[in-house]
């Protein structure tokens, strides 16, 4: 079985750990555990590039390889590397995402790219102005890490 994972940090107090795993029918598990965000939904995505060289910035956009617009991790018209929204509760978000677009081999690798969660709530798309489309309005990037291969 195909495992990464990926250690979050930023510039102010959020940090976490996420753990992928690709099962036998390709559909991957994420599973995360996320501390110093405040309550409430934030977004959740695997942004396109692997380079920190400027923090959480120079990531670039969501995974989009189809050129697709953002939406939801349920939509046909998604970004590859939209998961959608995480919750945290007193000071702590613990998920689990099943997720049938993103793989950890071939085109659609998120191997090498960046999981990144966000101030905000994501709209999933449904927003009703342009930036919707793009980044579902979800704010400033708080955290995020390269993913690589793990044991
Ligand atoms: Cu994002
Ligand atoms: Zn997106």
């Amino acid at each position: 079985m195909l495992k990464a994972s990926c250690v979050l940090k930023g510039t102010g107090d959020v940090a976490g750990v996420v753990r992928f795993q690709q099962q036998e029918n390709n559909e991957v598990t994420v599973k995360g555990t996320i501390t110093g965000l405040t309550d409430g939904l934030h977004g959740f995505h695997i942004h396109a590039f692997g380079d920190n060289t400027n923090g959480c910035i120079s990531v670039g956009p969501h995974f989009n390889p189809h050129d697709k617009t953002h939406g939801a991790p349920s939509d046909e018209e998604r970004h590859v590397g939209d998961l959608g929204n995480i919750r945290s509760s007193n000071g702590k978000a613990e998920f689990e995402i099943k997720d049938k677009r993103i793989s950890l081999k071939g085109p659609l690798s998120v191997i090498g790219r960046t999981v990144v969660v966000h101030e905000n709530e994501d709209d999933l798309g449904k927003g009703g102005n342009e930036e919707s489309l793009v980044t579902g309005n979800a704010g400033r990037r708080l955290a995020c890490g390269v993913i690589g291969f793990s044991q």
